[in-house]
Parts: structure tokens; sequence; C-alpha cells
């Protein structure tokens, strides 16, 4: 039987960027695409606890936490993914995946400028390395033909007003303004000068509040179409 082979659309972006809201208009919009969220709730209470918060303790406690906090977003991203590439309910024609983020932006974003700050140090960092580009290999093989990101570009400034706005308990008294230039440097530097092979990237500026303006979400898929 001849293998499934999947293309992915990932949605990247900053903290508070409004990477949610898109995710869920394209859901609207294209609502023959497979979805893959952002586990962020697995994540804040480990097996159900509230008291087991793993995003919580991160940002108390960065250097501390910050190897560990991504351990678990890699593996509890690819138990999502290996469920739905082995999902026998999923038909041929659902071939398109569209996700919040990606495997690939835990390790170039959040694994890789915790390393470039020192939350990660070197030990943590290599050993990170050596299980992430074996599991990916053995989960991913060459399911994924093709990869589209959409990265949606957003001024820090604003992304720290709509992280505010939305007022996530982990985030609001502990992300500063200048750890959120670093991830935004971060995406611009993975997205749009390093080079991707099979991958088209498409910048999407999202400055502009978009959630509930009709206008504005019309431009946004004006380009994306
Ligand atoms: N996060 C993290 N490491 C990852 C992925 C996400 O520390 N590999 C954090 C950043 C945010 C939250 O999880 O605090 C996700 O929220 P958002 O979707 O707004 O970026
Ligand atoms: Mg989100």
């Amino acid at each position: 039987m001849k293998s499934k082979q999947y293309t992915l659309i990932s949605i990247e972006g900053n903290i508070g960027s409004g990477k949610s809201t898109l995710l869920k208009l394209m859901q609207q919009k294209y609502p023959d695409l497979r979805f893959i969220p952002e586990p962020v709730n697995e994540w804040q209470s480990i097996n159900g606890d509230p008291t087991l918060n793993l995003l919580g303790s991160f940002y108390e406690e960065p250097s501390r936490w910050a190897y560990t906090m991504q351990v678990y977003a890699f593996y509890s991203r690819l138990k999502h993914w290996k469920e739905v590439l082995s999902d026998p309910l999923n038909p041929e024609d659902r071939h398109l995946i569209l996700s919040e983020r990606s495997i690939e932006a835990d390790k170039e974003i959040f694994a890789v400028n915790g390393h470039k700050n020192g939350m990660i140090n070197n030990l943590e960092f290599a050993l990170y390395e050596k299980f992430y580009d074996w599991l990916c290999d053995e989960v991913f093989g060459k399911k994924i033909q093709k990869q589209m990101i959409i990265y949606l570009q957003v001024d820090p400034d604003v992304c720290y007003q709509r992280m505010q706005k939305r007022a996530r308990d982990e985030e609001k008294n502990t992300i500063s303004k200048e750890y959120l230039t670093q991830i935004h440097n971060r995406h611009e530097e993975w997205l749009l000068r390093e080079t991707h092979q099979n991958t088209s990237i498409l910048v999407l500026n999202g400055d502009k509040e978009f959630e509930g303006d009709l206008v504005q979400q019309n431009k946004m898929f004006n380009t994306i179409d």
C-alpha cells in the first residue's frame, strides 16, 4: 500500500501575535483541513493536575525549567502528530494539515533562543538535539511532503499589549518586552534569513487588530488564497 503523504501548513509567530485567532478564522473558512492546535493546556496541568503547572514553573524560574519545558513541549506535540499521522479514519482527501506552530518552531524558536540566552545550558541543548533529530525522523520519516509556513509578523510591542489583554495567568506578570523581542528576532532570523528546503514562507503582517474586523480579515485572506 502506498504510504500517505501530507502537506503541512503551520502558523508561526510570537507569543500574543494572534495565531490562535487566525487559526480559528481559518478553521471556519477551510473546514476541510485537519487542525492541530497548540497543546498549551497540557503544559499548564500535567496529568490534568493544575498544581503540576510546567508553563508556570518555567516562567517563574526560567533557568531551572526551560529544558524540561522544551522536552515536554516536544513530547506533547509529537504525540498529537503521531495520532494524526496514524489515524486510519483520516481519509485520503484530508491530507492537508494546518497547525498552530510546529515541532520545528519549538526547536528553532524556543530551544535555540533558550540556549542563546543561557536558560538552557550546553549539555541540555546537546541532549535535546540528540533525541529531537532521532525522534523526528522516526515519527515523520517521509510523511510530510510539502510544507508551508504562514508567518504572522507582529511588532513585539503589539504582542505585549495583546498578551496583557488575554492575561494568561502564567504570562501576565512574568514575560518582559525584552523576552518578546528575543522571540521576535528569532522568528525573523529563522524565517526571513535562514535557508529553507521544500518550504514556502508567506509573511502576513498582523500589526493591525483583525479580531472582529472583517475588512482586515479579508485583506489577510486575500494574501493566503
Ligand atoms: N511556549 C514555550 N515553548 C514552546 C512553545 C510555546 O515556552 N516550545 C510558550 C510560549 C507561550 C505559550 O507557550 O507562553 C504559547 O502561547 P502562544 O500561542 O501565544 O505563543
Ligand atoms: Mg496561541
